[in-house]
């Protein structure tokens, strides 16, 4: 049983966000998704359209998630590594090379990203409508 991470905000889900996750699903048997709370996101610098509550229903309704745990801060991952025996944690390549400090304790892969979709792209849109 291969267990995977991934972490994110997932707001407005839309098929960039299905493509991480389909992937990061393919890597292994079991994937978690360490979802930032509205509080973190605040840390990030992100005010999401849909509270942690709403994305969090949205992702377990998908099928390639697992299981959702709250992400609350930058350096929990070690920490989750452990306690969920992760093999791979997988992110997006916008990301590549910011989590290479966890190499020695699970692998890391960077994917890329899907073109031309973004939340923040999205809510331009609506809002230039
Ligand atoms: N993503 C993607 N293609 C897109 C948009 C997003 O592959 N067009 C990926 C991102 O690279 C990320 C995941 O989808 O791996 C979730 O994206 P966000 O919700 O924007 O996550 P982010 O704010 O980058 O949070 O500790 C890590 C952070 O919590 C990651």
């Amino acid at each position: 049983m291969k267990r995977i991470i991934t972490y994110g905000t997932f707001d407005l889900l839309h098929y960039g966000h299905i493509n991480l996750l389909r992937r990061a699903k393919e890597c292994g048997d079991y994937l978690i998704v360490a979802l930032s709370t509205d509080e973190f996101n605040k840390l990030k610098g992100k005010k999401s359209f849909f509270d942690y509550n709403k994305r969090k229903i949205l992702l377990e309704a998908i099928r390639y998630v697992d299981l959702v745990i709250e992400e609350n801060s930058w350096d929990q991952k070690r920490d989750d590594v452990k306690l969920y025996k992760i093999d791979t944690l997988v992110m997006g390549d916008d990301w590549k090379g910011k989590f290479d400090n966890l190499k020695d304790i699970v692998e890391v892969k960077y994917l890329p990203r899907t073109p031309e979709v973004s939340t923040t792209q999205i809510k331009n849109e609506l809002k230039n409508k």
